[in-house]
């Protein structure tokens, strides 16, 4: 119980983040709590596993790999606690390999589309989206990156660390810069937290300016999500809560307290509308926005049907 807490704190304050590394960090606590519980009766077994598997799931409201990555380790079946903690630990390394083959296979996928010479604008710090940039690079596309901050967590340092590790050219710029340095962009590539139904886009509180402004100057964007960053549960009409963060990750408590009439909005991500999104690429090929029904459906296996009668995270 103890890791198993740990391991939600640690997401819940973004120790551990970025939609990838906390689905596949929430797969690998159920797998090891699932492997510490020494119960053999299986009621108990089922219990604490749902137990976890909602503590996990409420730590980060948005990203929806985190439930997805659940849903995937808790369809184990078994007659006894012990079938159900083996089919548990193959699931759990089923979902890990597969998230990394996926962030790989977007890569791949993804450089089709950078040609040498561009200058590509990104947001945030994405595995996925830097699989792509990566993976042109290492075909030998001479390409430079513009990196935003991204406030007020600073995911942007996390970015040009790695991109200058690859021996990428990176231009750092504040977040409020991107329409400024819009008409250097031949393309813009994000990541994301969840794709709705209809195509929408949530990523890191400021991608859909960034969007705006491409969209403006008639630039291209690309957005790297993994199959499992698809949300079923916008098919049933429900909308992606947006995380709302505290305050003092914008303004210390000490300076927020001189003042009488202020408080905070810290929205953690926003939502960009598919009109700004030319293609989603993800592990299964690039599509359009208006596809995405198709993901959640055949490649997450969640069709209405499937929704109304089995969801419970
Ligand atoms: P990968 C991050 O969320 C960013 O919004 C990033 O664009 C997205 O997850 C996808 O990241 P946060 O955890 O899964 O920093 O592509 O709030 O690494």
């Amino acid at each position: 119980m103890k890791q198993l807490k740990e391991t939600a704190q640690k997401i819940k304050s973004m120790e551990i983040r970025g939609a990838g590394r906390i689905a596949r960090a929430a797969a690998a606590e159920l797998r090891d709590y699932a492997d510490r519980l020494k119960t053999d009766d299986l009621n108990e077994f089922n219990e604490k596993m749902q137990f976890a598997a909602e503590l996990l799931v409420s730590t980060r409201p948005t990203a929806v790999s985190l439930p997805n990555a659940v849903r995937a380790v808790m369809r184990y079946k078994g007659e006894s606690a012990n079938e159900a903690r083996v089919n548990i630990l193959r699931l759990a390394d089923e979902f890990i390999t597969g998230s990394e083959n996926a962030v790989l296979r977007i890569g791949e996928i993804g450089a089709r589309r950078v040609r040498d010479g561009y200058t590509i604008m990104t947001h945030c710090n994405s595995a996925a989206a830097i699989s792509i940039m990566a993976t042109a690079y290492a075909q030998g596309k001479e390409i430079r990156v513009i990196a935003t901050e991204s406030r007020p967590r600073w995911q942007g340092h996390l970015t040009i660390q790695h991109l200058d590790k690859i021996g990428i050219k990176t231009f750092l710029i504040v977040d409020s810069a991107v329409r400024y340095f819009m008409k250097e962009v031949d393309l813009v590539i994000m990541g994301a937290d969840a794709v709705t139904v209809n195509g929408s886009v949530i990523n890191k509180i400021g991608s859909s300016q960034l969007a705006l402004a491409a969209h403006e100057a008639r630039r291209n964007v690309i957005i790297a999500a993994e199959t499992y960053k698809f949300s079923p549960k916008t098919l049933l009409g429900e909308l992606v809560e947006i995380e709302e963060r505290d305050s003092s990750e914008v303004i210390s408590r000490e300076k927020l307290d001189e003042f009488s009439n202020i408080s905070v909005r810290n929205p953690a991500f926003d939502v960009t509308p598919r009109e700004y999104i030319d293609l989603i690429c993800t592990e299964v090929g690039a599509i359009p926005p208006e596809m995405a029904y198709i993901i959640i459906k055949d490649y997450l296996g969640w069709g209405i049907e499937e929704m109304n009668s089995n969801m419970r995270i």
